[in-house]
């Protein structure tokens, strides 16, 4: 009779092991009873990495939203700056049959596959930040980011603008392009906007080099570039922290960097305006001009769920719109693609 019930205590021991190991297989998971669970939208978000200000703003905002207060559970994972690590998470996430996906994807290629898969378990895909290019757009639901080539026309009609107006002569400009991660639809964009600029102008756009987004690689690249070439008088990071990284660079050659390009100084112009010392330097005419990119997509991915939820369908594209910085007041507004744009002149401490 004892053995009987030793064993019925012992398989009733083992099913509620095997209950807890399932949920605690669930990484962040939020202790939450079962039926809150129930009530809780999970989200599984694949961020690509944790490379700059601006990524670190973007997860911060996707956090800071998707919390079980708000009626979430968020799954988070950190692809740190690999396609394969993000393409195991969403699999992950099919496993775990979470009721969306979201994906920072590092680059655009090669998510075919993977995003048929979630299409086939029936979960759906929102992009975020950067594009992918798939041979099908109904293998995501929607995509949420910036418009980098217009950040990159901006940039580059800003830079003509104030040529114009020191009367400088565009041959006499000479331009490095120190870009983001190759491949990702930030630095397509902003490469193609200076390129189409350079060309249309007539700059001399002395050479183009990944810094993949980060200071120390900025700066690596532009201690090889100020090596290689002796008339560098302006250089357009990709992002904030390439741009300081450059500075670093410059000011450890002996060179100012600055916007007075006539009087030897090397003008920096550069994207985000996340990272505050940027944002300071903007203050200091070290850093000339800073094309905004806006990190904050926590709420925008929710008022898409939100209607998902409601059964309705959202734009499948919604840009963002964004500014461009500057504290010196040559140029006040730019006309690109036919749309004028105010200039947002920073004055005082770098909160906008
Ligand atoms: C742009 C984003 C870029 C930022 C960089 O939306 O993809 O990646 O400009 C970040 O700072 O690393
Ligand atoms: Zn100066």
């Amino acid at each position: 009779m004892i053995r009987k019930s030793v064993i019925i205590i012992l398989i009733a021991l083992l099913c509620l092991m095997a209950v807890r190991c399932r949920s605690s297989s669930l990484p962040e998971q939020e202790e939450e009873t079962a039926e809150e669970r129930e009530e809780l939208i999970v989200v599984g978000f694949s961020q690509l990495g944790a490379e700059s200000d601006w990524r670190s703003a973007n997860t911060e905002s996707m956090r800071s939203t998707f919390t079980a207060e708000n009626g979430y559970q968020l799954i988070f994972e950190d692809g740190q700056q690999k396609q394969a690590n993000q393409i195991m998470a969403i699999r992950t996430f099919i496993q775990q049959e979470v009721d969306y996906i979201v994906l920072a994807p590092v680059t655009e290629t090669g998510w075919d596959t993977v995003l048929q898969e979630a299409k086939d378990a029936g979960i759906p895909v929102i992009i975020v930040d950067r594009m992918v290019n798939v041979s099908d757009d109904s293998l995501f639901t929607c995509w949420i980011g910036s418009d980098f080539e217009l950040e990159g026309k901006k940039a580059a009609e800003w830079l003509n603008q104030y040529t114009l107006a020191k009367g400088l002569n565009p041959s006499d400009l000479h331009i490095v392009n120190i870009q983001g991660t190759i491949g990702a639809s930030a630095q397509i964009g902003r490469t193609k906007g200076l390129a189409d600029a350079a060309r249309a102008n007539g700059w001399d756009l002395l050479a183009e080099a990944t810094g993949d987004f980060t200071q120390a690689k900025g700066k690596e690249v532009m201690e090889s570039l100020l090596k290689k070439y002796s008339n560098i008088n302006v250089v357009y990071c990709e992002n904030d922290n390439e741009a300081l990284g450059a500075i670093e660079a410059i000011e450890a050659a002996g060179k100012r960097a600055g916007s007075d390009i006539a009087g030897g100084e090397i003008m920096v112009i550069s994207f985000d305006g996340v990272n505050k010392e940027a944002l300071g330097y903007v203050l200091e005419d070290k850093i000339t001009c800073i094309a905004e990119c806006n990190p904050l997509h926590g709420p925008r991915v929710r008022t898409v769920i939100e209607l998902l939820e409601e059964g309705k369908q959202p734009d499948k594209f919604s840009y963002v719109s964004e500014k461009i910085f500057s504290a010196d007041e040559t140029v006040m507004t730019l006309m690109v693609d036919g749309t004028e744009c105010q200039v947002t002149i920073l004055t005082g401490n770098p909160s906008y």
